[in-house]
């Protein structure tokens, strides 16, 4: 049966009907095969009773320390393990965390500084990875699924930060099978690398928001991936910004504040938007804009950031509002996210000092050239069912991830255009390793659009039924994934492997 029929069928139908989830029990399925984890229950989660306690102060997110006593050198410590964490009142939850936070410490070099990054996994039985998302690092540092650090050991991960990198990058576990888990049980951080002369005003700071995704049971630990989940991805039943749900920031009125959004969550799309209080976006993935972009509300598919200006304008309450976004849902569960209210804004009566205005100009983009080649990447969804057997893909080219394929072969140095076409029924945000790429144009219904601005970036959402074209480059050589960023996706077969050739 495709997927199309079994739609028909209604999966909404079958998998909210408590029977049904009986009887299609993965663990009582021979030859079921859902990327090696078995024991899922078939139904949407429970609703989580556990309350979070909201109106906290924002916590900073603790920096990474640098250990080395030289110029233009990062040198750190990061160790992956359990922790225990309480987000809820009397409920001690059991997590993954970097350094044993969740998110992990911020880590902040300046572009041309030369990381040296000891890394420990201490996960038990697991083997894991640290993927610099976005960054300019060669391919045999970039934490690859080819690349695992087995339990219990050690590797040093080096790279150098060439001028013009700074940009708003994050850090997790890349290993094969395994991401989707590692990464919704708390193995996330920011690494920001700052420019040499920022054009940004220093009174306007630099706030990191990290976004996660959180659910818990009862008992207070973090239940296992339901098949709702690996067919939409993973969505909890709270949004936490730097760990805390809807915690509070004060400021006084007149007050520009720079942010960096990051959505590290594995499958929520966030759409955003201040109540009350102006946007302006200032930078995407890879880094600043060439000229500030005045904006109502933004969509951040999982993966990708944006840098943003916000004004505090007027003594009062402003919020940090979810806003509606229909990204495709297969089954029952679909997140009520619209109304949610992520931050609290407690904007004083007090008036700052006057901020400086925003450079008009932020810094210049050079236009990626004409492309020596295009290639094409056609995301599908597939669902196959049987009286004994139930599988799923998620497709690339009609192709699930196969870590000994070479799907693409590429040359360094060569500007190319890729073609993202989602015929699927879900929007999937698309991401490539080892660089950044331009957006050229999205098309959608016969209907063609440029996006707002020129950008660099490393995510891109391909909304269901659109194709995103966009150029992009390889500086470095070596093998490159590229893979659609709702982590259980991933997991079920939407990566493929480019091996860029010196
Ligand atoms: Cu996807």
């Amino acid at each position: 049966m495709d997927r199309r029929s079994f739609l028909a069928a209604g999966v909404a139908t079958v998998l909210a009907s408590p029977r049904a989830i009986a009887q299609m029990k993965m663990d009582e399925m021979p030859g079921m095969d859902m990327g090696g984890h078995a024991g899922h229950d078939m139904g949407a989660a429970p609703k989580s009773a556990a309350m979070l306690p909201e109106g906290q102060a924002l916590r900073e997110l603790p920096l990474l320390a640098n250990e080395a006593n030289a110029p233009r050198l990062f040198r750190a410590n990061l160790t992956a393990e359990p922790a225990m964490v309480r987000f809820a009142e009397g409920l001690d939850t059991p997590i993954l965390g970097y350094n044993g936070m969740s998110p992990g410490p911020l880590i902040e070099v300046t572009e041309g500084d030369r990381v040296e990054i000891a890394f420990t996994n201490r996960i038990p039985e697991e083997t894991s990875t640290i993927h610099w998302h976005g960054m300019p690092v060669p391919a045999d540092q970039d934490g690859n699924p080819m690349d695992p650090v087995a339990t219990g050991t050690e590797r040093t991960y080096s790279f150098e930060l060439p001028e013009g990198s700074a940009g708003s990058y994050w850090y997790h576990p890349h290993p094969h099978g395994k991401t989707a888990e590692q990464v919704y049980r708390g193995l996330a951080g920011a690494f920001v690398v700052k420019p040499k002369a920022d054009p940004i005003p220093a009174e306007y700071r630099d706030t990191v928001l990290v976004f996660t995704d959180l659910r818990l049971a009862a008992d207070g630990t973090m239940p296992d991936n339901t098949m709702v989940d690996l067919m939409n991805g993973r969505v909890g039943d709270h949004v936490l910004v730097n760990g805390q749900k809807n915690p509070a920031l004060s400021v006084p009125f007149g007050t520009k504040r720079r942010f960096r959004f990051y959505n590290a969550t594995n499958a929520r799309f966030l759409r955003l938007s201040f109540d009350g209080a102006p946007m302006t976006i200032i930078g995407t993935d890879g880094g600043l804009l060439e000229a500030p972009v005045a904006a109502k509300d933004v969509l951040l598919s999982p993966a990708e950031r944006l840098e943003l200006i916000v004004s505090f304008e007027k003594p009062g309450t402003v919020t940090l509002n979810m806003l509606d976004y229909d990204r495709g849902w297969m089954g029952a569960g679909r997140p009520a996210d619209a109304g949610l209210t992520l931050l609290t804004v407690n904007v004083s009566d007090t008036p700052a000092e006057a901020f400086p205005p925003l450079p008009e100009k932020l810094r210049p983009i050079a236009q990626l050239g004409t492309p020596a080649v295009s290639r094409r990447f056609v995301f599908t969804e597939t669902m196959t069912m049987s009286a004994t057997d139930m599988q799923m893909g998620f497709l690339i080219n009609g192709a699930a991830f196969d870590m000994g394929r070479i799907d693409v072969v590429s040359k360094t140095g060569q500007v190319e255009l890729w073609e993202i076409v989602n015929k699927a029924d879900m929007d999937h945000p698309f991401h490539v390793h080892g660089t950044q790429f331009q957006v050229v144009e999205h098309e959608r219904g016969g209907q063609v659009s440029k996006p707002a601005y020129l950008a660099w970036k490393d995510t891109v959402n391909v909304a269901r039924g659109e194709t995103v074209r966009l150029l992009l480059r390889q500086d470095r050589p070596g093998r490159r994934m590229y893979h659609c960023h709702i982590l259980e996706h991933e997991q079920l077969g939407m990566m493929g492997v480019i091996d860029v050739q010196a």
